[in-house]
């Protein structure tokens, strides 16, 4: 049974290595960094990766990308059965675990993008670490169904926020 779910595990990864992109520094490695392709009337987007801390305790800071006018990290919190997007000042990254920035969950907020985000392309994103300090990762555009199965309210709700803090 174990060598079976080893065994999976090992092909899953395999998998995953043929269209993974990965970004190291120090014993910090960013996973497969990603963004949704964009309507032409959308003027926000979202990014997302795996953090895999490998060694001390670090953080994220912030980020920054030529891509759009400001950008923030962001989290999305159930507040009674809605989904409400968070800004949050910094998003741990705790010693020799993995943290996920995911549809539904934490994100890097792209607000006032340039030009709609295209499918196939990709674009720079800089992300600054607490002990690490800066890693720039290219960020892979992806197909607007890519990741929907946990995010059920879908970008929509990036929509009107504009208006938020
Ligand atoms: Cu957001």
């Amino acid at each position: 049974m174990l060598r079976w779910i080893l065994s999976s595990t090992l092909a899953l990864a395999a998998i995953g290595a043929v269209e993974a992109h990965e970004f190291t520094v120090g014993e910090i490695t960013i996973d497969h960094p990603w963004a949704r392709a964009t309507a032409a009337h959308q003027a926000n987007g979202a990014a997302y990766l795996v953090v895999d801390n490998g060694g001390e305790a670090d953080r994220i800071l912030g980020a920054a990308s030529p891509v759009a006018a400001r950008v923030e990290l962001h989290n999305h919190i159930d507040d009674n059965g809605v989904m409400r997007m968070r800004h949050v000042d910094s998003i741990d990254l705790p010693a020799g675990e993995t943290t996920a920035l995911a549809p539904g969950g934490l994100h890097i907020m792209l607000f006032e993008l340039g030009a709609p985000l295209v499918e196939g392309e990709s674009f720079p994103l800089t992300l600054t670490l607490e002990q690490a300090g800066d890693v720039e990762v290219e960020v892979k555009v992806e197909p607007v169904t890519y990741g929907i199965g946990g995010d059920s309210h879908g970008h929509g709700g990036h929509q009107g926020h504009g208006s938020g803090g």
